[in-house]
């Protein structure tokens, strides 16, 4: 039989890795045997990293441990019969690109198109299915032109809008930032402080689908710890809308509370110092204070002004609030710790039950009366009593528990329409445009007679100028380019200038997941039938560092588009079914960073031990959602295993049938360790395997082709090598993955967990080879199940094969 590839004069007795190596990234590029086809017979799998900004430092070894994990997935699902797209490109637009083009006196494509290519040397050297037919570079007009067809069809649908707003600016990078490219109130690229600046800005409306983006989390099959961080950014808040008269006046301040219950405890009021309401109620005497506390808060930060540990600071107005329940006065303060931008920008404040007001009050000297309490008797407080509980000091709510009181005074005010149940959400419209030139344009153009109108969709690309001066000055060097402002209106043809901010680099990558469906089509963002057929995707791979802004982005741009019904891949347009956070590599006890100091390069550790022994350590070195520390001589391990591999299958094989139950075993728990992704413990399986092969024993041919195929997800090319050795006339990647027999070892029991709701409620023996709907019927039949499901509906069933079941009711 003849072998695919090379003749088998040119293999030889001794493990050569990089020989092997190079011979086969050649063969699997030239047979285009990772080019993806859509096959309506065939299952399809997507299979998905975050796509890396290309930097001009390449690749360190950090990097390189999401890509191999992914790889090590996207090639069991193809041996498992999967239709396999597993794409790559670069998140080519962004600030660093730019910031080193105006150091170096260069442009910012120039560099950004070396470092893409030193980028795509390297990712090839790790030797994974990537199918290179289909990648995308997020700076060529041929992909942006689609991000700019995106922002229009959110402006047609009122999605895209201009405000005037305080928005977080970097001093540094001259340019306005979102507020989740804010952390701890530095940015998050060149830890400025970051400074508010009153500007009009273009925004996406994400708060049109905070409550989506919250309850859709639930069925995601994503880690516990990404969903809770984007639950808490969107930060949903349930209480009320309550309003009080102002003494004295016509006027009525309005607040948003979440705690009611508290209100005969609300013993003054707080506005921010921004409110619109101030100048109409403050006492004359009062105003030169207020100016001047004014100025003083308008130098302040939002995280300086909520930080609990600062003394608090504040003005009186010389108004007074009405308490509706017990007619009390409350003088009216203004204090930077309330916000304009949440909720009302008003707080009625409790002192006795919230630390803010708490320390407010004892700093000023403001009253301080307990309604609520642990069992109905009053304590002296040395700090606010924050927790639910009994209501005291309350009249006729006197003895309710605060659940009970929260509901009963809002339905009470709500009869003389001074209350109403309410919902906040913690989470800001996303402000999409930068002043920076490397970025895409946003399509729109202004027009003394028409005012805001956007670019024809058949006039796109808006394509970025050249004759530009790059140096920030705190506008967008698109300013700078009279060929580029300078237009004429599409509307009527006058003359008009154009938008000359860009778009967020998130904006970007919000879609590009979309494009790979597609890459090359210069008609449609991507045909309808390659999206049905792809997405979503199955398994995407990449850092929590991303949780509340690209997952968080991206999620909205599918269900967008979804709802506008530009996508119908899913009912809900979530885009990434399953969702896995790679553990970063730390060298010395720091993350492996080039500014750190502490990288190690890919490049030599291949040179001297070959692309599989660094794929296998890369792998081995932890658990892969874990940090994890690099060890110099980790690689070494992995190379002499490799070697005893290759010298195993030196030996002539026979040709037995009898199954080894070492085989087997060995199979069986590769599976379920792979299926977990648990690739350091999977490959220790494939150690102790041929620890157990004994020296004398020799391997039948049949078990030979097992373990290679076994292989072959961690180490591509040696099990190819090895496969072609057994004279075969196709990639051991066409071959399927091996059954294993159950009978011939001893069966292992699980205990999975049995959610509802996604709490515990029981524990179940089953076996592996359980199937699905046998373990939800067996389920069912416990009687704690039983119990808890009686009357309810259930609307989904939720499976994490071998670890959880979870029954979502309505
Ligand atoms: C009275 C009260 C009593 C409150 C109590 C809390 C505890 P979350 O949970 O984040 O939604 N608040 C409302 N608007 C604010 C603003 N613009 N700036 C600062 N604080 C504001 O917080 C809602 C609570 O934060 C509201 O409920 C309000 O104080 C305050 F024992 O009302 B509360
Ligand atoms: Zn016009």
């Amino acid at each position: 039989m003849e072998n695919y590839g090379p003749s088998d004069a040119e293999f030889t007795s001794k493990y050569n890795p990089q020989e092997i190596e190079k011979k086969w990234q050649k063969i699997w590029e030239e047979t285009g045997l990772y080019q993806a086809q859509e096959d309506p017979e065939k299952e399809k799998y997507y299979c998905l990293d975050m796509f890396p900004y290309p930097s001009g430092s390449g690749l360190h070894v950090g990097h390189w441990r999401g890509y191999v994990l992914s790889d090590m997935i996207a090639r069991y699902q193809r041996l498992n019969g999967k239709n396999i797209l597993y794409p790559m490109g670069f998140d080519a637009f962004g600030l660093p690109a730019e910031n080193a083009a105006i150091k170096a006196k260069s442009h910012p494509e120039k560099f950004t198109d070396e470092a893409i290519v030193n980028f795509r040397r390297q990712i090839r050297q790790i030797g994974t299915m990537i199918d290179w037919s289909r990648e995308i570079n997020t700076s060529k007009p041929g992909y942006y032109k689609w991000t700019q067809w995106l922002f229009l069809q959110l402006y047609k649908n009122g999605l895209a809008y201009k405000k005037k707003a305080p928005v977080n600016w970097c001093p540094s990078c001259q340019t306005v930032l979102a507020n989740e490219q804010v952390v701890s109130g530095q940015c998050e690229r060149c830890d400025s402080i970051v400074e508010k600046k009153d500007l009009t800005q273009w925004f996406f409306k994400i708060t049109d689908y905070a409550e989506d983006l919250l309850k859709d989390l639930d069925d995601l099959d994503w880690p516990e710890k990404t969903k809770t961080l984007q639950r808490n950014w969107i930060g949903k808040s349930d209480g009320a809308m309550v309003k009080f008269d102002v003494h004295n006046s016509n006027q009525k301040i309005e607040v948003f509370t979440t705690r009611p219950d508290t209100l005969c405890g609300a013993t003054f009021m707080v506005l921010a110092p921004e409110h619109p309401i101030v100048d109409r109620i403050a006492a004359p005497t009062q105003k030169a204070d207020i100016d001047a506390y004014r100025e003083k808060v308008k130098k302040e930060n939002e995280i300086d002004r909520t930080s609990t540990d600062k003394e608090k600071t504040g003005v009186f107005t010389g108004a007074y609030a009405i308490n509706p329940l017990n007619s009390k006065q409350m003088p009216i303060w203004l204090s930077d710790y309330v916000l304009m931008s949440y909720g009302t920008g008003a707080v009625m404040c409790v002192p006795a039950h919230d630390q803010r007001d708490f320390d407010f009050a004892t700093k000023f000297g403001l009253d301080i009366v307990q309604v609520i309490s642990k069992d109905g008797r009053e304590v002296k407080l040395d700090v606010a009593f924050e927790e639910l509980g009994q209501l005291i000091n309350s009249g006729k709510y006197d003895g309710l528990k605060s659940i009970e009181a929260k509901k009963k005074v809002t339905d009470d005010l709500e009869k003389d329409g001074l209350a109403a149940p309410a919902i906040n959400y913690h989470l800001r419209d996303w402000l999409i445009s930068r002043q920076r030139y490397w970025g895409a344009p946003i399509p729109m153009v202004y027009c003394e007679k028409c005012g805001e109108v956007p670019v024809p969709e058949d006039q796109l690309p808006v394509e970025l100028p050249s004759d530009i001066d790059f140096s920030p000055k705190g506008e967008s060097p698109l300013k700078s380019s009279d060929t580029f402002t300078q237009t004429t209106c599409p509307s009527c043809g006058g003359k008009a200038t154009r938008e000359t901010d860009t778009m967020d680099t998130f904006v970007c990558s919000s879609w590009y997941y979309l494009r790979y469906t597609d890459p090359n089509n210069d008609n449609l963002f991507a045909s309808q039938d390659k999206l049905n057929y792809w997405m979503p995707v199955d398994f995407y791979f990449g850092g929590i560092e991303h949780a509340v802004l690209h997952l968080l982005y991206a999620r909205f741009i599918s269900k967008a588009l979804t709802k506008l019904k530009l996508v119908s891949y899913s009912d809900n347009g979530e885009p990434f079914k399953k969702l896995f956070n790679i553990g970063m590599i730390y060298l010395h006890g720091a993350k492996m960073s080039k500014s750190k100091g502490n990288v190690v390069s890919p490049d030599e550790l291949i040179e001297k031990y070959g692309t599989d022994a660094l794929r296998g350590y890369e792998l081995f070195i932890g658990p892969a959602d874990m940090d994890s520390e690099w060890q110099v001589q980790g690689i070494v391990g992995i190379s002499r295993f490799l070697e005893k591999v290759y010298t195993v299958f030196q030996q002539p094989f026979t040709n037995t049938d009898q199954k080894n139950p070492l085989v087997e075993k060995a199979i069986k728990t590769v599976t379920l360790e792979i299926e977990s992704v648990r690739p350091n413990t999977a490959i220790s399986h494939l150690m102790e395997l041929f620890n157990a092969l004994k020296k004398e024993d020799q391997l039948s041919k049949v078990d030979a082709e097992k373990i290679a195929i076994l292989l072959s997800p961690f180490f591509p090319h040696l099990a190819e090598e090895l496969w072609q050795k057994m004279e075969h006339d196709k990639s051991i990647f066409f071959e399927k993955w091996p059954n294993f027999d159950e009978s011939s070892m001893i069966i292992e029991k699980i205990n999975l967990p049995i959610q509802i709701n996604g709490k515990v409620r029981d524990i179940m023996e089953i076996s592996p080879n359980h199937n699905e709907e046998e373990i939800k019927q067996l389920a069912l039949k416990l009687p704690k199940i039983k119990e808890a499901l009686d009357g309810k509906i259930v609307i989904k069933v939720i499976y994490v094969s071998g670890k959880v079941l979870n029954f979502v009711l309505k």
